[in-house]
């Protein structure tokens, strides 16, 4: 297939070079460049050329494109295109260091013009502070230390597809989750420099992206986390990703990250940090929005959100990230090498233990420390298989807490938050 590797040469080469040739600003195929499309194509000439509509899609594109959003790993998948949501499949998060193709997308809007000038992009804090404070992203490099570590962040619905009865929203399965490398200032010295009343109890997040409707009176997404964690000196405003520059689609030129914390909070272009006196009632912070009941509930019971309080941190949670889920292991086969990581809000991982005989018995794995606190941490298994055939190799985690995922997602809420159940993979060995 001359077409296809053509394209995925394109890709792994360069990138960059190769969005910005084949695709415009918003990720869709220029009608401009014939010379882009023929290269894209494998470097073969197009005869007809002359004949296509402006802005076609040449139908041997059509696939990849769809499936490649510019710069991102042919594997991830696609749960949504309006917003765009993708996640990323467990044997693509092998890196100890997700790479930035590889980070999954979660967006509840659009996605805005990328900034001619990215440092001149504005953040304005207000609200509960004595000096209310305009910053460029400038001005947020230059006058704020920065610091970088490497930090899960995981989508507030990550392990949704676990419930039963399937709960409203984007059915994740275990790949609403990388640990990328970031970097930039702590939110607690921009917070101090702004100086916080005594008041300040909260924060108010907003960002660029454009709501899904096209009406620009309307917020797409406005959460806040409680001032305890916006001081916390592992929160930051992130410009840097993997040693670039923050990419538009992870939310660039800067974004908030909350480590442990929902994916949610970690506001995307973000443009204002609003301090209020109360906890913030902005969309996604009321009703079942990033929500979830204080006392458990029957599982596909209505409620309104009566009793329910917002979901922070995220649970304890593992993943195999090889060998691939239905992996054929040779004739003869009586062990194999299994890894993957795991990682549990704001708490470090104590143990990893797996199964190949549906939980009857478990094996400890090993398991490194974290890098730095807030990463997810790499274990490794040797699996002893005692004859050919159909294994599960199950895996759990327990959290320093001696908390366990548990077997089956039982927390069970309206839109379908924080399910952690093992992750489990197929393995066949010849007979
Ligand atoms: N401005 C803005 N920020 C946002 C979102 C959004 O829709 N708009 N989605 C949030 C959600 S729900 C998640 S899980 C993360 C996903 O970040 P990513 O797309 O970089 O992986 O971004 C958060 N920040
Ligand atoms: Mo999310």
């Amino acid at each position: 297939m001359r077409i296809e590797r053509g394209l995925h040469e394109l890709y792994a080469d360069d990138p960059e070079r190769a969005d910005a040739l084949v695709f415009g600003r918003r990720g869709v195929l220029r009608g401009a460049s014939l010379l882009a499309m023929s290269a894209a194509l494998g470097g073969v000439a197009i005869p007809f050329a002359r004949f296509m509509p402006e802005g076609y899609l040449p139908v041997a594109l059509a696939g990849e494109a769809k499936a490649v959003f510019p710069g991102k790993h042919p594997g991830l998948v696609l749960l949504s295109d309006k917003p765009l949501v993708a996640e990323t499949p467990a044997h693509l998060l092998d890196d100890p260091v997700t790479p930035t193709d590889r980070l999954f997308i979660r967006n509840n809007g659009g996605i805005p013009e990328a900034p001619a000038d990215p440092d001149a992009w504005k953040i304005r804090i207000d609200g509960e502070v004595h000096n209310p404070l305009e910053l460029t992203v400038g001005e947020l490099k230059r006058r704020f230390p920065r610091v970088e570590g490497v930090f899960t962040l995981e989508c507030a619905g990550n392990g949704r597809s676990q419930f039963v009865p399937q709960a409203r929203g984007n059915p994740w399965t275990t790949g609403g989750v990388g640990c990328p490398r970031w970097a930039g200032a702590r939110l607690k010295d921009v917070l101090e420099a702004a100086g916080l009343k005594s008041t300040a109890v909260y924060t108010a997040h907003y960002g660029a992206d454009p709501h899904l409707s096209g009406d620009p009176t309307k917020v797409t997404l406005s959460r806040g986390v409680r001032l305890a964690k916006a001081l916390d000196e592992y929160s930051i405003l992130a410009y840097e990703m993997n040693g670039e520059p923050l990419p538009l689609l992870h939310g660039g030129p800067v974004r908030l990250v909350f480590p442990g914390w929902a994916g949610s909070a970690c506001h995307k272009w973000l443009t204002r940090i609003w301090i209020r006196d109360r906890e913030h009632d902005g969309p996604g912070m009321t009703g079942t929005t990033y929500r979830v009941p204080v006392a458990p509930i029957v599982p596909g019971s209505e409620s309104k959100g009566e009793g329910f309080r917002v979901f922070e941190v995220m649970p304890v949670r593992s993943i195999v990230t090889d060998p691939p889920d239905g992996t054929r292991l040779p004739k003869g086969t009586r062990e194999f090498r299994a890894r993957g990581h795991a990682w549990a809000g704001e708490l470090e991982i104590k143990e990893v233990w797996t199964s190949i005989d549906f939980g009857a018995t478990w094996q400890r794995a090993e398991l490194d420390p974290p890098v730095n606190r807030h990463a997810w941490q790499r274990w490794r298994q040797t699996v002893k298989l005692p004859t050919h055939g159909y294994y599960e190799l199950w895996v759990r985690a327990v959290d320093a807490n001696g908390v366990s995922q548990p077997f089956m997602a039982g927390n069970w809420n309206p839109q379908g938050y924080g399910a952690n159940a093992y992750h489990r993979i197929a393995i066949l060995v010849e007979a």
